[in-house]
């Protein structure tokens, strides 16, 4: 058996984090999320994080969720150790949450250098920025990010296998 590959999902509240890892997930996932004290704008959040897993060949794979509120960056640092990839989810409907988002990036990628890649919720929606809007905005290469919805299986694992590229391209560099 091979040693597990550990992923980090994050990204701000209610993009989507505790789906995607439900979705992604083969054993029931451990999840934390408790009412939200303040209006959030949905009942649940996480306060510590999500844990999931799944094999892909002969890989387990660990999806780690952090917490969305700011208040619970204190994981952040913690569950970002021995990552291999980071999955930043932003809903594509809110762009009044993008700096956070580009907040998380920056603090998780200066603290563990790892691959990232930002996927955007809920293209479902009418008012919905793209995946090559979110790239420009955070000023990163349009193949750095792609379209979500966390709640399709097949959506989630396309997204997975990206980040799998993302990690097996950044691995060779250091190779070479
Ligand atoms: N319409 C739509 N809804 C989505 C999509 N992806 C996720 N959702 C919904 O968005 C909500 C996201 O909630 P959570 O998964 O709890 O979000 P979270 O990121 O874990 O939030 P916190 O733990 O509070 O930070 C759920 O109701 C999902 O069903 C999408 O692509 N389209
Ligand atoms: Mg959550």
């Amino acid at each position: 058996m091979n040693s597990p590959v550990k992923l980090v999902i994050s990204g701000p509240v209610g993009a989507g984090k505790t789906t995607f890892i439900q979705t992604l997930s083969d054993s029931p996932v451990v999840s934390t999320d408790e009412e939200a004290s303040e209006d959030i704008g949905k009942a649940m959040t996480t306060v510590a994080l999500d844990f999931g897993t799944l094999n892909v060949e002969d890989y387990p794979i660990y999806l780690f969720g952090t917490p969305g509120q700011e208040r619970f960056d204190f994981m952040w640092e913690v569950l970002c150790e021995g990552a291999y990839g980071l999955i930043l989810l932003i809903a594509g409907d809110r762009p009044r949450d993008f700096p956070q988002a580009r907040r998380i990036l920056e603090f998780i990628t200066t603290q563990t250098p790892i691959p990232f890649l930002i996927a955007v919720t809920r293209q479902d929606m009418e008012q919905v920025w793209t995946p090559e809007e979110v790239s420009e905005y955070f000023g990163v290469d349009p193949s750095l990010a792609c379209g979500l919805d966390a709640r399709d299986q097949q959506s989630a694992y396309e997204t997975l296998f990206r980040m799998f590229e993302l990690i097996n391209a950044s691995a060779s560099e250091q190779v070479a």
